[in-house]
Protein backbone atom coordinates (compact mmCIF):
# COMPACT_ATOMS: atom_id res chain seq x y z
CA UNK A 1 0.00 0.00 0.00
CA UNK A 2 1.57 3.54 -0.99
CA UNK A 3 1.05 6.03 1.92
CA UNK A 4 3.18 9.23 0.76
CA UNK A 5 4.06 12.38 2.89
CA UNK A 6 4.19 15.30 0.86
CA UNK A 7 6.15 18.29 2.35
CA UNK A 8 4.77 20.94 1.08
CA UNK A 9 4.60 25.35 1.55
CA UNK A 10 4.75 26.02 -2.25
CA UNK A 11 3.47 26.79 -5.81
CA UNK A 12 4.32 23.43 -7.00
CA UNK A 13 3.14 21.51 -3.37
CA UNK A 14 -0.08 22.81 -4.04
CA UNK A 15 -0.60 21.94 -7.77
CA UNK A 16 0.96 18.24 -6.61
CA UNK A 17 -1.66 18.14 -3.95
CA UNK A 18 -4.56 18.61 -6.40
CA UNK A 19 -3.33 15.82 -8.90
CA UNK A 20 -3.01 13.10 -6.33
CA UNK A 21 -6.49 14.24 -4.78
CA UNK A 22 -7.79 13.53 -8.33
CA UNK A 23 -5.79 10.72 -9.29
CA UNK A 24 -5.87 8.91 -6.00
CA UNK A 25 -9.66 9.26 -5.02
CA UNK A 26 -8.80 12.14 -2.18
CA UNK A 27 -5.78 10.07 -0.98
CA UNK A 28 -7.14 9.72 2.64
CA UNK A 29 -7.60 6.99 5.21
CA UNK A 30 -9.05 4.01 4.04
CA UNK A 31 -8.38 4.86 0.37
CA UNK A 32 -5.85 2.36 -2.03
CA UNK A 33 -3.15 5.06 -1.70
CA UNK A 34 -3.05 7.48 0.47
CA UNK A 35 -1.15 10.92 1.01
CA UNK A 36 -0.85 13.51 4.04
CA UNK A 37 0.38 16.89 3.46
CA UNK A 38 2.70 18.83 5.22
CA UNK A 39 3.13 22.30 6.37
CA UNK A 40 5.74 23.69 8.54
CA UNK A 41 3.14 25.86 10.42
CA UNK A 42 4.97 29.00 9.48
CA UNK A 43 2.15 31.10 8.84
CA UNK A 44 -1.28 32.25 10.72
CA UNK A 45 -3.93 30.52 8.57
CA UNK A 46 -2.00 27.93 5.49
CA UNK A 47 -3.60 27.56 2.29
CA UNK A 48 -6.21 24.88 2.48
CA UNK A 49 -5.47 21.16 0.55
CA UNK A 50 -7.53 18.57 -0.83
CA UNK A 51 -5.55 15.92 0.76
CA UNK A 52 -5.21 15.28 4.97
CA UNK A 53 -2.65 18.10 6.20
CA UNK A 54 -0.49 17.75 9.45
CA UNK A 55 1.05 20.77 10.41
CA UNK A 56 4.41 21.51 12.35
CA UNK A 57 8.09 20.80 12.44
CA UNK A 58 8.88 17.22 12.91
CA UNK A 59 11.51 17.52 15.49
CA UNK A 60 14.49 17.46 13.68
CA UNK A 61 15.73 14.15 11.74
CA UNK A 62 15.11 11.75 14.76
CA UNK A 63 11.76 13.22 14.58
CA UNK A 64 10.98 12.72 11.08
CA UNK A 65 12.31 9.47 10.74
CA UNK A 66 10.26 8.26 14.03
CA UNK A 67 7.24 9.23 11.95
CA UNK A 68 7.93 7.91 8.73
CA UNK A 69 7.76 4.71 10.67
CA UNK A 70 4.75 5.18 12.91
CA UNK A 71 2.98 6.11 9.94
CA UNK A 72 4.25 3.65 7.35
CA UNK A 73 5.02 6.20 5.25
CA UNK A 74 6.46 4.48 1.85
CA UNK A 75 7.28 7.73 -0.49
CA UNK A 76 8.25 11.27 0.48
CA UNK A 77 7.85 14.19 -2.19
CA UNK A 78 9.97 17.23 -0.46
CA UNK A 79 8.17 19.89 -2.59
CA UNK A 80 9.69 22.87 -0.17
CA UNK A 81 10.96 25.71 -1.35
CA UNK A 82 14.41 25.67 -2.59
CA UNK A 83 15.69 27.85 0.49
CA UNK A 84 14.03 25.10 2.82
CA UNK A 85 17.53 23.83 2.94
CA UNK A 86 17.00 22.23 6.49
CA UNK A 87 13.79 20.37 5.75
CA UNK A 88 15.45 18.79 2.84
CA UNK A 89 18.56 18.00 4.55
CA UNK A 90 16.81 16.63 7.28
CA UNK A 91 14.33 14.28 4.64
CA UNK A 92 17.17 12.85 2.79
CA UNK A 93 18.66 12.09 6.23
CA UNK A 94 15.13 10.84 7.67
CA UNK A 95 14.15 8.56 4.55
CA UNK A 96 17.74 6.85 4.73
CA UNK A 97 17.06 5.78 8.30
CA UNK A 98 13.84 4.77 7.57
CA UNK A 99 14.69 3.10 4.10
CA UNK A 100 12.08 5.44 2.72
CA UNK A 101 11.93 5.89 -1.11
CA UNK A 102 12.46 10.06 -1.67
CA UNK A 103 12.01 12.20 -4.42
CA UNK A 104 12.88 15.92 -4.76
CA UNK A 105 9.98 18.36 -6.87
CA UNK A 106 11.19 21.75 -7.15
CA UNK A 107 11.28 24.89 -9.80
CA UNK A 108 14.24 25.86 -11.88
CA UNK A 109 15.88 29.00 -10.65
CA UNK A 110 15.01 32.24 -12.33
CA UNK A 111 17.78 33.59 -14.92
CA UNK A 112 18.24 37.13 -15.63
CA UNK A 113 17.27 38.28 -18.92
CA UNK A 114 17.71 41.15 -20.96
CA UNK A 115 16.97 44.85 -19.42
CA UNK A 116 17.78 43.08 -15.62
CA UNK A 117 20.18 45.22 -13.66
CA UNK A 118 20.76 42.09 -10.87
CA UNK A 119 23.89 42.05 -7.92
CA UNK A 120 23.92 38.28 -7.59
CA UNK A 121 25.19 37.41 -3.84
CA UNK A 122 25.78 34.18 -1.98
CA UNK A 123 24.12 34.47 0.73
CA UNK A 124 22.13 37.07 3.18
CA UNK A 125 24.89 38.67 4.89
CA UNK A 126 26.04 39.32 0.72
CA UNK A 127 22.83 41.05 0.07
CA UNK A 128 23.38 43.28 2.85
CA UNK A 129 26.80 44.54 1.97
CA UNK A 130 25.63 44.88 -1.74
CA UNK A 131 23.16 47.67 -0.45
CA UNK A 132 24.46 51.57 -0.15
CA UNK A 133 25.48 52.07 3.53
CA UNK A 134 22.28 54.49 3.61
CA UNK A 135 19.31 57.24 1.78
CA UNK A 136 18.64 53.85 -0.46
CA UNK A 137 15.23 52.72 -0.33
CA UNK A 138 15.01 48.88 -0.04
CA UNK A 139 12.06 46.54 -1.15
CA UNK A 140 12.78 43.67 1.12
CA UNK A 141 10.46 40.93 -0.29
CA UNK A 142 12.32 37.84 1.64
CA UNK A 143 9.54 37.57 4.13
CA UNK A 144 10.43 38.14 7.88
CA UNK A 145 12.87 35.32 8.83
CA UNK A 146 16.20 36.75 7.91
CA UNK A 147 14.76 40.96 8.12
CA UNK A 148 17.15 41.02 11.07
CA UNK A 149 20.58 41.17 9.63
CA UNK A 150 19.53 44.16 7.62
CA UNK A 151 20.13 45.86 10.71
CA UNK A 152 23.38 46.56 9.46
CA UNK A 153 22.30 48.95 7.26
CA UNK A 154 20.36 50.84 9.31
CA UNK A 155 20.75 54.01 7.36
CA UNK A 156 17.89 52.57 4.64
CA UNK A 157 14.38 52.91 4.63
CA UNK A 158 13.07 49.03 3.92
CA UNK A 159 9.72 48.02 2.64
CA UNK A 160 9.06 45.00 4.10
CA UNK A 161 6.70 42.52 2.49
CA UNK A 162 4.83 39.89 5.25
CA UNK A 163 2.81 36.91 5.02
CA UNK A 164 1.04 37.63 8.29
CA UNK A 165 0.21 40.94 10.11
CA UNK A 166 3.13 40.73 12.71
CA UNK A 167 1.45 39.94 16.37
CA UNK A 168 3.53 42.35 18.71
CA UNK A 169 5.59 45.30 16.97
CA UNK A 170 7.86 43.45 15.19
CA UNK A 171 11.06 43.68 17.39
CA UNK A 172 12.43 45.06 14.28
CA UNK A 173 15.74 46.28 14.54
CA UNK A 174 14.79 48.44 11.68
CA UNK A 175 14.73 52.20 12.10
CA UNK A 176 12.87 53.31 9.04
CA UNK A 177 10.49 50.51 7.80
CA UNK A 178 7.07 50.25 6.17
CA UNK A 179 5.47 47.45 6.37
CA UNK A 180 3.18 45.76 3.69
CA UNK A 181 1.12 42.25 4.63
CA UNK A 182 -0.19 39.79 1.45
CA UNK A 183 0.29 36.63 0.30
CA UNK A 184 1.41 35.58 -2.93
CA UNK A 185 1.21 34.64 -5.81
CA UNK A 186 1.86 38.69 -6.72
CA UNK A 187 1.04 40.37 -9.57
CA UNK A 188 3.60 42.67 -11.75
CA UNK A 189 1.24 45.57 -12.05
CA UNK A 190 1.02 45.05 -8.41
CA UNK A 191 4.07 44.94 -7.71
CA UNK A 192 5.56 48.20 -9.97
CA UNK A 193 2.53 50.18 -8.24
CA UNK A 194 3.74 49.19 -5.03
CA UNK A 195 7.41 49.63 -5.38
CA UNK A 196 6.33 53.61 -7.33
CA UNK A 197 4.22 54.48 -4.31
CA UNK A 198 7.62 53.69 -1.62
CA UNK A 199 10.24 55.58 -4.24
CA UNK A 200 12.21 52.13 -4.23
CA UNK A 201 15.94 52.30 -5.05
CA UNK A 202 16.45 48.49 -4.38
CA UNK A 203 15.22 44.91 -4.83
CA UNK A 204 16.40 42.70 -2.47
CA UNK A 205 14.85 38.74 -4.00
CA UNK A 206 16.21 35.05 -3.27
CA UNK A 207 16.33 33.17 -6.17
CA UNK A 208 13.22 31.20 -5.60
CA UNK A 209 12.02 30.26 -8.94
CA UNK A 210 8.49 29.64 -10.05
CA UNK A 211 5.75 32.31 -10.93
CA UNK A 212 4.44 32.80 -7.79
CA UNK A 213 7.56 35.83 -6.38
CA UNK A 214 8.52 36.63 -10.03
CA UNK A 215 6.44 39.72 -10.22
CA UNK A 216 8.90 42.24 -8.45
CA UNK A 217 11.22 40.98 -11.03
CA UNK A 218 9.31 42.22 -13.80
CA UNK A 219 8.37 45.63 -12.02
CA UNK A 220 12.26 46.11 -11.21
CA UNK A 221 12.93 45.39 -14.65
CA UNK A 222 9.98 48.25 -16.25
CA UNK A 223 11.42 50.71 -13.61
CA UNK A 224 15.33 49.86 -14.16
CA UNK A 225 16.06 48.96 -10.47
CA UNK A 226 18.84 47.16 -9.54
CA UNK A 227 17.88 43.45 -7.94
CA UNK A 228 20.41 41.84 -5.00
CA UNK A 229 19.87 38.25 -6.68
CA UNK A 230 20.79 36.02 -3.66
CA UNK A 231 21.57 32.46 -5.18
CA UNK A 232 20.17 29.43 -3.35
CA UNK A 233 21.35 27.28 -0.71
CA UNK A 234 23.16 23.95 -2.15
CA UNK A 235 20.50 21.33 -2.07
CA UNK A 236 21.44 17.80 -0.99
CA UNK A 237 22.37 15.15 -3.17
CA UNK A 238 18.68 13.43 -4.29
CA UNK A 239 16.76 12.84 -7.34
CA UNK A 240 14.94 15.91 -8.29
CA UNK A 241 12.76 16.38 -10.86
CA UNK A 242 10.63 19.65 -11.90
CA UNK A 243 6.69 18.74 -12.98
CA UNK A 244 3.59 17.06 -11.42
CA UNK A 245 4.10 14.35 -14.45
CA UNK A 246 7.09 13.25 -13.61
CA UNK A 247 6.28 13.17 -9.94
CA UNK A 248 3.21 10.76 -10.53
CA UNK A 249 5.06 8.68 -12.92
CA UNK A 250 7.54 8.46 -10.04
CA UNK A 251 5.07 7.06 -7.63
CA UNK A 252 3.58 4.80 -9.91
CA UNK A 253 7.27 3.14 -10.18
CA UNK A 254 9.16 3.72 -7.90
C1 LIG B 1 4.05 28.54 5.19
C2 LIG B 1 1.80 28.59 2.96
C3 LIG B 1 0.73 27.84 -2.44
C4 LIG B 1 2.09 28.34 -1.99
C5 LIG B 1 2.26 29.84 -2.26
C6 LIG B 1 5.84 30.05 -4.02
C7 LIG B 1 4.73 31.09 -4.06
C8 LIG B 1 3.10 32.50 -2.86
C9 LIG B 1 5.87 34.04 -3.07
C10 LIG B 1 7.58 38.44 -2.11
C11 LIG B 1 8.07 37.02 -1.92
C12 LIG B 1 8.74 34.47 0.33
C13 LIG B 1 7.76 33.84 1.36
C14 LIG B 1 6.78 33.71 -0.74
C15 LIG B 1 5.99 33.24 -1.78
C16 LIG B 1 4.22 31.45 -2.66
C17 LIG B 1 3.70 30.24 -1.89
C18 LIG B 1 5.30 31.93 -1.69
C19 LIG B 1 7.80 34.77 -0.86
C20 LIG B 1 3.33 30.55 2.01
C21 LIG B 1 2.99 29.50 3.05
C22 LIG B 1 4.00 29.43 3.97
C23 LIG B 1 4.99 30.35 3.60
C24 LIG B 1 6.25 30.59 4.36
C25 LIG B 1 6.93 31.84 3.95
C26 LIG B 1 8.27 32.16 4.65
C27 LIG B 1 8.85 33.23 3.69
C28 LIG B 1 8.35 32.78 2.31
C29 LIG B 1 6.98 34.88 2.14
C30 LIG B 1 0.50 29.32 3.29
C31 LIG B 1 2.34 31.69 1.96
C32 LIG B 1 9.42 35.69 0.89
C33 LIG B 1 9.80 33.45 -0.12
O1 LIG B 1 6.29 35.04 7.92
C34 LIG B 1 7.07 34.08 7.75
O2 LIG B 1 7.74 33.53 8.65
C35 LIG B 1 7.17 33.58 6.32
C36 LIG B 1 8.10 32.66 6.05
C37 LIG B 1 9.13 30.94 4.81
C38 LIG B 1 10.37 33.29 3.64
C39 LIG B 1 11.03 33.76 4.87
O3 LIG B 1 12.18 33.38 5.01
O4 LIG B 1 10.37 34.54 5.63
N1 LIG B 1 7.32 31.78 2.57
N2 LIG B 1 4.65 31.02 2.47
C40 LIG B 1 4.55 27.19 4.78
C41 LIG B 1 4.61 26.23 5.96
O5 LIG B 1 4.20 26.60 7.06
O6 LIG B 1 5.08 25.10 5.71
O7 LIG B 1 0.50 30.09 4.27
O8 LIG B 1 -0.47 29.07 2.56
C42 LIG B 1 3.46 29.85 0.68
C43 LIG B 1 3.93 30.64 -0.47
N3 LIG B 1 4.69 31.69 -0.38
O9 LIG B 1 0.21 26.95 -1.74
O10 LIG B 1 0.25 28.29 -3.47
O11 LIG B 1 5.56 28.87 -4.21
O12 LIG B 1 7.03 30.47 -3.75
N4 LIG B 1 6.80 33.15 0.48
C44 LIG B 1 10.48 33.78 -1.46
O13 LIG B 1 10.14 33.10 -2.44
O14 LIG B 1 11.30 34.71 -1.46
C45 LIG B 1 7.23 36.21 -0.93
O15 LIG B 1 7.06 39.03 -1.13
O16 LIG B 1 7.74 38.95 -3.25
P1 LIG C 1 13.66 25.17 6.80
O1 LIG C 1 14.43 26.32 7.37
O2 LIG C 1 14.27 24.32 5.75
O3 LIG C 1 13.16 24.18 7.96
C1 LIG C 1 13.27 24.52 9.33
C2 LIG C 1 12.43 23.52 10.09
O4 LIG C 1 11.05 23.78 9.82
C3 LIG C 1 12.63 22.06 9.62
O5 LIG C 1 13.78 21.50 10.19
C4 LIG C 1 11.33 21.43 10.10
O6 LIG C 1 11.31 21.32 11.52
C5 LIG C 1 10.33 22.52 9.77
N1 LIG C 1 9.73 22.38 8.44
C6 LIG C 1 10.09 23.02 7.31
N2 LIG C 1 9.26 22.72 6.30
C7 LIG C 1 8.34 21.84 6.82
C8 LIG C 1 7.21 21.14 6.29
N3 LIG C 1 6.81 21.33 5.02
N4 LIG C 1 6.52 20.30 7.11
C9 LIG C 1 6.89 20.14 8.40
N5 LIG C 1 7.94 20.79 8.98
C10 LIG C 1 8.65 21.62 8.18
O7 LIG C 1 12.24 25.70 6.26
P2 LIG C 1 11.77 27.22 5.98
O8 LIG C 1 12.66 27.84 4.99
O9 LIG C 1 11.51 27.86 7.30
O10 LIG C 1 10.37 26.94 5.25
C11 LIG C 1 9.25 26.58 6.04
C12 LIG C 1 8.09 26.30 5.12
O11 LIG C 1 7.80 27.45 4.33
C13 LIG C 1 8.33 25.14 4.17
O12 LIG C 1 7.11 24.43 4.00
C14 LIG C 1 8.67 25.84 2.86
O13 LIG C 1 8.30 25.04 1.73
C15 LIG C 1 7.80 27.08 2.95
N6 LIG C 1 8.37 28.20 2.19
C16 LIG C 1 9.63 28.63 2.50
C17 LIG C 1 10.14 29.70 1.75
C18 LIG C 1 11.51 30.25 2.05
O14 LIG C 1 11.85 31.28 1.48
N7 LIG C 1 12.27 29.62 2.92
C19 LIG C 1 9.37 30.28 0.71
C20 LIG C 1 8.08 29.78 0.45
C21 LIG C 1 7.58 28.74 1.20
P3 LIG C 1 11.77 19.97 12.30
O15 LIG C 1 13.26 19.98 12.22
O16 LIG C 1 11.23 20.16 13.68
O17 LIG C 1 11.15 18.81 11.58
Amino acid sequence: MTKLLLLGGTTEASRLAIALAEAWGGAGPGAGRQAVFSYAGRTARPASQPLPCRIGGFGGVAGLAAYLRHEAITHVVDATHPFASQMSANAVAACGEAGVKLLGYERPEWLAQRGDIWIRVPDMAGAVAALPEAAARVFLAIGKQHVAAFAARPGNHYLLRLVDTPDAPLPLPLPKTSVVVARGPFGAEGDEALMRAHAITHVVAKNSGGSGAQAKLVAARALGLPVVMIDRPRSPPRQVVGSVAEVMSWLDHA
